[in-house]
C-alpha cells in the first residue's frame, strides 16, 4: 500500500469542553504508528497543527463560538491536507473537536469534484447559525461543508470548495436538531439513523452506503466521530449519547470500507482524554483505523 500521512490537529474551539485538543497525543499514544507500520510503505507524521490556547469568544453578531479562530485554524489545515493529496498520499487526521472537518473537506474538495463523504457520528452537524441550539461550530461543519453558514466559515476552502448533498451519508444519527431533521428532508441527504442500524444491521447499511457512493465519487472521505459509537465503547466524548453503533459493528463497518477500497482520506476526532476511562476511545479509534486500512484477523 502507499504513502499514509497523519496531522494532529488539537483544536478544541468548536465545543464546550477542553481536552478534545489533548486528542491527537491520546490517539498517538494508543500506538497507531505500531499499529499501521505494516499497513502502508511508509508513515509520515507531520506533527500537529499550531493552535495555542486563544481565549474563548463569542460572536455578539451571530453568538457563535470562536468563529474568527476557527475560519483561521481550519484554512491552514485545508492547506496542509491539500499538500498531502497533492503528494499522492494519504490524509489521516487526527482531532480535536468535529468543527476541523471544514478544514479537512475543504482541503480534499480542492482535488475532488465529487467528494464522497461518510459521517459516522450519532449527530448530524447540520446546524446552521439560525437553527443551532448551542452556537458550537462543531455541530455545523457538514452544514458548513454543503456551503451552508457563516461565509467566513463556508469560504475557508474557496467558493467553489462545496460538497454535493447526494455525495454524503450519514451514519449512526441519534441525535438530530429539528432544523438539522429539516435540511436532511429538503436535500434528501442519505441517513442511517440507529433505527436503520439495528433493523438492516450494519452488513446491508455498509453495502448500501458502499454501492450508493461508488459510481458517482472520485474519491471518499471517512469522517468518523467517536461519539457515533455507543458510549460504553467510545466513553471519552463530549457528548455521549446512549444506544449507539457498538464496537464490533464499526470494525465490521471499517473492514467492509477496507474491502472496498473506495476511501481516500479519514479523520477521527472527538476524542476527550479527560473524559476517558483509560485511554479506552483512543485505543478503539486506533484498532479502527487497523481495520479501515485492511488488517486481517488471520
Ligand atoms: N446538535 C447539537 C449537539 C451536538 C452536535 N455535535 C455534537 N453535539 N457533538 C449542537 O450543538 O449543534
Ligand atoms: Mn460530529
Ligand atoms: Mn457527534
Amino acid at each position: 500500500m502507499k504513502k499514509l500521512s497523519i496531522l494532529g490537529m488539537p483544536m478544541d474551539l468548536g465545543q464546550l469542553r477542553r481536552g478534545v485538543d489533548m486528542g491527537p497525543s491520546a490517539i498517538r499514544y494508543a500506538g497507531i504508528n505500531e499499529r499501521l507500520n505494516k499497513l502502508f510503505n511508509e508513515i509520515e507524521d507531520l506533527g500537529d497543527i499550531e493552535v495555542g490556547r486563544p481565549a474563548v469568544k463569542v460572536d455578539s453578531d451571530t453568538g457563535l463560538r470562536n468563529l474568527e479562530l476557527i475560519a483561521d485554524k481550519t484554512k491552514i489545515l485545508a492547506e496542509k491536507v491539500d499538500q498531502v493529496v497533492a503528494k499522492d498520499s494519504f490524509p489521516l487526521i487526527l482531532g480535536g473537536d468535529h468543527s476541523i472537518a471544514i478544514g479537512t473537506i475543504a482541503g480534499l474538495l480542492q482535488h475532488y469534484q465529487n467528494l464522497g463523504v461518510i459521517w459516522y457520528d450519532a449527530h448530524g452537524d447540520l446546524n446552521t447559525p439560525e437553527t443551532s441550539p448551542s452556537g458550537n461550530i462543531h455541530g455545523m461543519s457538514l452544514a458548513v461543508s454543503l456551503g451552508l453558514g457563516h461565509p467566513m466559515l463556508t469560504e475557508v476552502g474557496g467558493e467553489t470548495a462545496i460538497l454535493k448533498s447526494e455525495n454524503i451519508v450519514i451514519i449512526g444519527a441519534r441525535s438530530l436538531d429539528e432544523g438539522e431533521r429539516e435540511l436532511i428532508k429538503e436535500k434528501g441527504i442519505k441517513v442511517y439513523t440507529m433505527h436503520e442500524i439495528d433493523r438492516l444491521g450494519m452488513t446491508t447499511v455498509m453495502e448500501e452506503t458502499i454501492n450508493y457512493l461508488k459510481g458517482k465519487t472520485d474519491g471518499v472521505h471517512l469522517s468518523l466521530d467517536l461519539d457515533g459509537l455507543d458510549p460504553n465503547d467510545a466513553p471519552g466524548v463530549g457528548t455521549p449519547v446512549m444506544g449507539g453503533i457498538s464496537y464490533r459493528e464499526s470494525h465490521l463497518a471499517m473492514e467492509m470500507l477496507a474491502e472496498s477500497n473506495i476511501i481516500t482520506s479519514a479523520e477521527f476526532v472527538e476524542v476527550n482524554p479527560i473524559l476517558d476511562e483509560k485511554n479506552k476511545t483512543a485505543t478503539a479509534a486506533v484498532a479502527l483505523m487497523g481495520s479501515l486500512f485492511g488488517e486481517k484477523l488471520l
